[in-house]
């Protein structure tokens, strides 16, 4: 017999124990024509995965784009259709562009590999094949796929964890001024406003010392909600204190930012807040100071420059906007 291939695309470190794991219930597609050699396969994966059949032709992409599939297996020598194209189509969409690719060649036929091994396919067997040899492949390539989403998963975490800010769920401080950095350079290049305003809720401390600091909490959240049902989509909101927020809004002139502003005040001051106290829902206020950036302000001197606004705020009586 014919010498099978090495699996190839494996990163995983043997010893690290995520690394050798199956997904728990993996879906497996399997591209082929033969009945009985369908059925052969379902034999060999009982107890593996979902298994789904599919014959072959373009909507085979179109399925694994629908359903994220954990590995899929395609046979290379069919009459009726090209297992080659399904491949490259499977490699040519974003959401299947890393799904693990096994092939299955008929021995004489090798010479559809090379072209499929450098579309990117994860490995290949030559039928006949021993059906150890067969489930071995198919494991080591569902492990892969297991690690792979893992880490993947692990690195969203931990990006959510280093860029926003738990209570509120908006960006974090060390967000902001990083963005902030590239924002400014952007919006002076194409010699554009950008503006951002800095709230601060009024005696906050006062929500702490009667509701209590859960309280306080809710209020934050609360009030992180509207800033975020306020603005646009391109523009950025984070905490940047305690109970402080920073708005940054390209491509917004600073009358513009001060509607924005006086609007989300004047929501603030007029919708009380639902703390769940026997008092029934509060009332609320936040000033706000709101700056533009000048030809070259830094992200220091603007947001300074917005803090001195909103400290001029606070002194003229607060619930109110200062540009
Ligand atoms: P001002 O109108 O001058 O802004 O008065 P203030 O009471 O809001 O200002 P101050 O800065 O004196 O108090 C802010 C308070 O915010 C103090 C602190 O206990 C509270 N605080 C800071 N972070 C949190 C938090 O995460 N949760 C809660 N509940 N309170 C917080
Ligand atoms: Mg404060
Ligand atoms: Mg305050």
């Amino acid at each position: 017999r014919e010498a099978t291939g090495t699996t190839l695309g494996w990163e995983g470190d043997l010893d690290d124990p995520i690394a050798n794991e199956l997904p728990d219930n993996a879906a497996i597609l399997v591209v082929d024509e033969q009945e009985r050699v369908m059925e052969r396969i379902a034999r060999a994966l009982e107890g593996v995965g979902d298994v789904t059949f599919m014959t072959g032709g373009d909507d085979v992409a179109e399925r694994a784009r629908e359903k994220s599939f954990d590995l899929i297996i395609v046979s290379l020598t069919m009459k009726s259709t090209d297992g080659l194209r399904v491949c490259s189509k499977l490699r040519s969409f974003e959401e299947t562009r890393h799904v693990p690719i096994l092939v299955m060649v008929d021995d004489g036929n090798a010479k559809f590999l090379v072209r499929a091994l450098e579309m990117g396919v994860n490995d290949y067997v030559v039928r006949p094949v021993d059906r150890m040899e067969f489930l071995a492949r198919v494991k080591t390539q569902l492990k892969r796929k297991r690690y792979a989403d893992k880490l993947w998963e692990n690195f969203h975490v931990s990006m959510q964890l280093a860029t926003t800010d738990a209570v509120t769920g908006l960006y974090n401080r060390h967000y902001l001024t990083t963005h902030m950095e590239t924002q400014l350079q952007t919006a002076q290049k194409r010699g554009k406003p950008l503006s951002v305003m800095i709230l601060d809720i009024d005696f906050f401390k006062k929500v702490n010392d009667t509701y209590g600091h859960a309280a306080g909490d809710l209020v934050l959240k609360e009030f992180a909600n509207r800033i975020a049902r306020n603005i646009r989509g391109v523009d950025l909101a984070a905490r940047y204190g305690g109970e402080e927020f920073v708005v940054m809004m390209p491509d917004t002139p600073l009358d513009w930012a001060h509607m924005i502003a006086d609007r989300l005040r004047q929501e603030v001051a007029e919708q009380f807040f639902d703390i769940g106290s026997s008092d029934g829902p509060i009332n609320v206020t936040v000033s706000i100071g709101v700056a533009v950036a000048g030809e070259s302000a830094t992200p220091a001197e603007l947001l300074d420059a917005a803090d001195k606004a909103l400290y001029a705020a606070k002194e003229g009586g607060r619930n109110r906007v200062v540009l």
